[in-house]
């Protein structure tokens, strides 16, 4: 008895020093509880595994899956990777993985609550209401149509996330911009206003058509970027993180993906940039 307690002792004790602990839950895609988490069309294979006995396999066309919430430190640097395969008999068909981001109240948010454009900074000079169509500012000149807007903006980002978005730009006159849709609210003259690019729901996009034989995809993310949503930092205001993998994105069927040994760790201090 005492010398499996000491011997387990040193296992732990030498993991804590040598390995970097892995954020992500049921990693190495060996538990059955993995798969009451991932729904229809996920499967454990025993064919070929990258670890362990098995590895998920996804059967299911245009599958998004999930990890458990994960909170994570803006201040430090992690490694997120992830193995992909296909087999022979598949019609490989793209994958991606990345980050679904959370602020601090475990809200979701994407790419169009933070990718912001320096230089649109600028304020509503009239009131518009509801229904209107046309909004006058103090300086449009780094405006792009598509581009969608954010209110009540701040020059120092604390509104990212920012949730109060407006949709797109249709045209540019001077310092009028005239909106795709019409207004759903009133905008007061003085509101400060940004501009984002929208579309893009999740960080960190790895991927590509998978092969036949087990391959790592992996990236760096450096700490928190503040002011925009790179694709190498966590977005402003993330505080926790889903690891989304979307699997077999095409249409049709016959895809098959497997997946194994996923992580998201820690490395140490965010440098700076
Ligand atoms: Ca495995």
């Amino acid at each position: 008895m005492m010398k499996t307690m000491i011997s387990g002792f040193v296992v732990f004790a030498a993991a804590g020093l040598f390995a970097a602990e892995n954020l992500a839950k049921f990693a190495d895609c060996e538990d059955p509880v993995l798969l009451r988490k991932c729904g229809a069309g996920v499967t454990l294979s025993t064919v070929k595994p990258h670890s362990g006995k098995t590895s998920l396999c996804v059967n299911a066309m245009r599958k998004f899956i999930y990890s458990d919430i994960i909170k994570i430190d803006p201040t430090k640097k992690y490694k997120f990777s992830i193995y992909f395969r296909t087999d022979d008999g598949s019609k490989a068909a793209p994958f991606f993985a990345g980050l679904q981001s959370y602020d601090k109240n475990m809200k979701p948010f994407g790419g169009d609550n933070v990718r912001s454009f320096d230089g649109t900074l600028t304020t509503v000079t009239a009131d518009a209401r509801k229904g209107e169509q046309v909004l006058q500012v103090e300086n449009a000149s780094k405006y792009k149509k598509g581009w969608i807007i954010a209110l009540d903006a701040k020059e120092d980002y604390s509104d990212l996330p920012n949730r109060n978005l407006i949709g797109g730009v249709k045209a540019i006159n001077g310092n009028e911009l005239t909106l795709a849709q019409p207004l759903k609210q009133d905008v007061a003259a003085g509101t400060q206003i940004r501009q984002h690019i929208g579309g893009w729901q999740y960080n960190l996009n790895h991927g590509g058509k998978p092969g036949v034989e087990w391959k790592e995809y992996s990236c760096i993310i450096n700490g928190r970027n503040d002011k925009n949503g790179n694709n190498d930092q966590f977005w402003p205001g993330t505080q926790y993180v889903k690891i989304v993998i979307a699997a077999n994105m095409a249409k049709g069927e016959g895809a098959v993906l497997y997946i194994d040994d996923f992580q998201l760790t820690e490395i140490g201090p965010a440098t700076a940039k």
